[in-house]
């Protein structure tokens, strides 16, 4: 790694010993957790079993489910009197995942997050408002210590109240912005209609993360604030953000390589891929004390880059997330993932960057799937046949992409919710009359 390019707390980094580092994780997970000593002896392994990657890929896969049955506190290694903080993931369905921190366990935590916000340029002379919320969220918290670990003056703003995050941006001379590309997107639209310009900001850096962010998305909150965006990438189940994320190249998002260990799979057949191939991400943090986590499946589709950065960084990157394994719509035998819709329509200039997808199920089976799309305010008219014209061109172009057409629905400006927080794109709705 060229060092010199690097900030200081970017150069404190450790080198890489992965077959050693696995090697400690997996002894101590077997000797603290009794969640993992029972999965080692149904899989009839021993920690010593383990001395290299190509062995470590003999340790049972963790699932979502498995940390799920584990509530509360079944996957805690160490004395609840050790745990610092809880986090938890809310969870679409059934009860939250919990993980919990030590001490050792938080700074690394911290410094791992320092080092994303680095990497993508912000300096302890900046000032950051914090729009995650702050609770059990892990994006409020992780980047609120991370960045007080730069340096950075926090504003630790939390969501909500979008009018006045915006008055006190513009007193505090923010300059970097910390939430979801859409809050980004949706405090651009508040500030026009409170009659702020975007641009007279003082914004430099946008620290987004927490949902996938398409180039069309990017594009339209850099032009808006004139701010560089950058996306970083975490998960409750492995830590919360700081796992990995973008240097100013802006070519996919270095993973702290010394912090975790990524594995891509074929999700189907769990055999494991090589750089370059896509398939699920498979993660595990090799420093939690509290709450260790071995061969996570993310649920997240991506492919390892191993291809050196021109920013000099050795770490490698994984590519920008371009679905959940279990976000694929399955209807009418063709797999779909949301990301495709979002690229099609974001080739359209009438439409605005909300929309939503409703699920029509019969009996939890997917029978129809209808894409609701958000007219701009010049997108808009009145006019009944321009409009059944873009619906057709917009038709058009989805079966193409999906090679099936969905029912489109056209909304009125301004007329889908907005979030402060990650945003909900689909909606599920049971109907017994479908065919
Ligand atoms: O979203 C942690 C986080 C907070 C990361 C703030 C970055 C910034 P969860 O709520 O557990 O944790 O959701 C994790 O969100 O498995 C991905 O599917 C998705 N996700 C997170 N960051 C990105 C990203 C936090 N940069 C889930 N790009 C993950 C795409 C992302 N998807």
């Amino acid at each position: 790694m060229q060092k010199k390019h690097l900030s200081a707390v970017e150069r404190s980094a450790k080198p890489l010993d992965p077959a050693g580092s696995l090697k400690e994780t997996v002894s101590y997970a077997f000797k603290n957790s009794p969640f993992y000593r029972r999965a080692f002896e149904r899989a009839g392994l021993k920690p010593e079993d383990i001395r290299d990657a190509e062995s470590f890929s003999r340790v049972p896969f963790t699932t979502k489910n498995d940390l799920r049955e584990a509530y509360p506190y079944g996957m805690a290694a160490v004395p609840l009197n050790d745990i610092l903080r809880i986090h938890a993931s809310s969870g679409t369905t059934g009860k939250p995942i919990v993980t919990g921190y030590t001490r050792h366990d938080l700074e690394n935590w911290s410094e791992a997050v320092a080092r994303i916000c680095a990497m993508a340029g912000v300096t302890s002379a900046d000032i950051a408002q914090i729009s995650f919320g702050y609770g059990l969220f892990t994006g409020g918290f992780g980047l609120h210590y991370g960045l007080e670990k730069l340096g950075a003056t926090v504003v630790p703003f939390s969501s909500g109240n979008t009018e006045r995050q915006l008055s006190l941006m513009q007193d505090f001379k923010t300059n970097v912005l910390v939430s979801t590309p859409s809050f980004a997107i949706y405090m651009a639209e508040t500030a026009r209609d409170l009659g702020y310009d975007p641009l007279d900001f003082k914004l430099k850096i946008g620290l987004f993360g927490g949902e996938p962010i398409s180039e069309a998305m990017r594009e339209d909150i850099e032009k808006q604030w004139g701010l560089k965006a950058t996306t970083n990438y975490g998960l409750t189940e492995v830590v919360g953000p700081g796992i990995s994320g973008e240097c100013p190249e802006i070519k996919g998002m270095h993973i702290l390589e010394e912090f975790y260990y990524p594995e891509i799979i074929d999700p189907q057949s769990e055999e494991i891929l090589p750089d370059g191939s896509t398939g699920e991400l498979v993660l595990t943090p090799l420093f939690k004390e509290g709450f260790p986590v071995l061969r996570y499946r993310t649920g997240d589709i991506t492919r390892l880059i191993a291809e050196p950065c021109a920013c000099g960084r050795t770490n490698r990157r994984m590519d920008y997330i371009t679905g959940r394994s279990d976000d694929m719509i399955i209807i009418k035998g063709v797999n779909i993932f949301p990301s495709q819709i979002e690229e099609v329509l974001a080739g359209f200039s009438e439409v605005s960057p909300h929309y939503k997808l409703v699920l029509h199920k019969k009996k939890g089976s997917i029978k129809d799937l209808e894409v609701q799309v958000e007219l701009t305010q010049s997108g808009f008219s009145d006019r009944f046949r321009e409009l059944e014209a873009l619906e057709s061109r917009i038709r058009q172009s989805l079966r193409s992409t999906l090679s099936m057409a969905p029912r489109i629905k056209l909304m009125e400006p301004k007329s889908l919710e907005r979030t402060t927080g990650k945003a909900k794109r689909i909606i599920e709705s049971e109907d017994q009359s479908l065919e």
